[in-house]
C-alpha cells in the first residue's frame, strides 16, 4: 500500500527488513544495545559483527526507551542503522504510546540529520515487547504522517511488516487515516 503526504511517499510492504535497499533501516533494539532476537537478531546477523562493535564503542551507556542512535550498516545494503528502543507493553498506562511515538520520531529526525532520502522501519515493540499491533500501527503511522506533513522529508518511508497479520493491521489503520 502506498500513500503520499505532500511530495513524500509512505509505503507498507510485507517482507524482511534486512534486504531493503534504502539509506537507513531501523532496528527494534533493547536499551542496552546488546543485540537479541527478532528483528534485532536478524539485522545483526545480516550486518556482521561490526555493528555490535560500533554500538559498544560509541554508545557504552546504551540508549533510553523512546530514543534512537545511529551506526553504520556493516554488510547490509543500507548506509545507516538507527537503533530505536521501543517500550515494553505494560497495559498502556505507563507512557507506552508516548515512548513509541518518540522512538519513531527520533528515527525520522536522524534520517533528516544524516541526509537520508529513504528509511525503512519494522513494527517496533510489536514482537517480544508485546505492544498490541493495531494500537502500535496507529501511534506509529500517525507519527510518520505528522512528521512528513511538518518537515516534507525524508522522501520515502517504508514500513516493512514481517507477517500478514501485521501487514493487515497497519494497512487498515492507514486506510482509515487517509479517508
Ligand atoms: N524484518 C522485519 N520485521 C521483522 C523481522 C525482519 N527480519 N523479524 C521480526 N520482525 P521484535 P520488539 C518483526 O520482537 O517487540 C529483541 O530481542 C516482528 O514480527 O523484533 O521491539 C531486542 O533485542 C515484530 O512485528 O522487537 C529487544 O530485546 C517486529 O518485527 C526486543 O526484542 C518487532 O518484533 C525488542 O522487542
Amino acid at each position: 500500500m502506498i500513500v503520499h503526504f505532500f511530495e513524500c511517499r509512505l509505503e507498507l510492504v510485507q517482507g524482511d527488513i534486512t534486504t531493503q535497499s534504502v539509506d537507513a533501516i531501523v532496528n527494534a533494539a533493547n536499551s542496552r544495545l546488546a543485540g537479541g532476537g527478532g528483528v534485532d537478531g536478524a539485522i545483526h546477523a545480516a550486518a556482521g559483527p561490526a555493528l555490535l562493535a560500533e554500538t559498544d564503542s560509541r554508545y557504552p551507556e546504551g540508549c533510553p526507551t523512546g530514543d534512537a542512535v545511529a551506526t553504520s550498516a556493516g554488510q547490509l545494503p543500507a548506509k545507516h542503522v538507527f537503533h530505536a528502543v521501543g517500550p515494553v507493553w505494560r497495559g498502556g498506562m505507563q507512557q507506552e504510546e508516548q515512548q513509541l511515538r518518540s522512538a519513531w520520531r527520533r528515527c525520522l529526525e536522524l534520517a533528516v540529520e544524516h541526509s537520508c532520502r529513504s528509511i525503512a522501519f519494522p513494527a517496533i515493540s510489536t514482537g517480544v515487547y508485546g505492544y498490541p499491533v493495531d494500537l502500535a500501527a496507529r501511534a506509529s503511522l500517525e507519527t510518520v504522517r505528522d512528521f512528513l506533513v511538518e518537515h516534507r522529508q525524508p522522501e520515502m518511508v517504508r514500513v516493512v511488516l514481517f507477517g500478514e497479520g501485521a501487514y493487515g493491521a497497519f494497512s487498515r489503520v492507514l486506510e482509515e487515516m487517509v479517508q
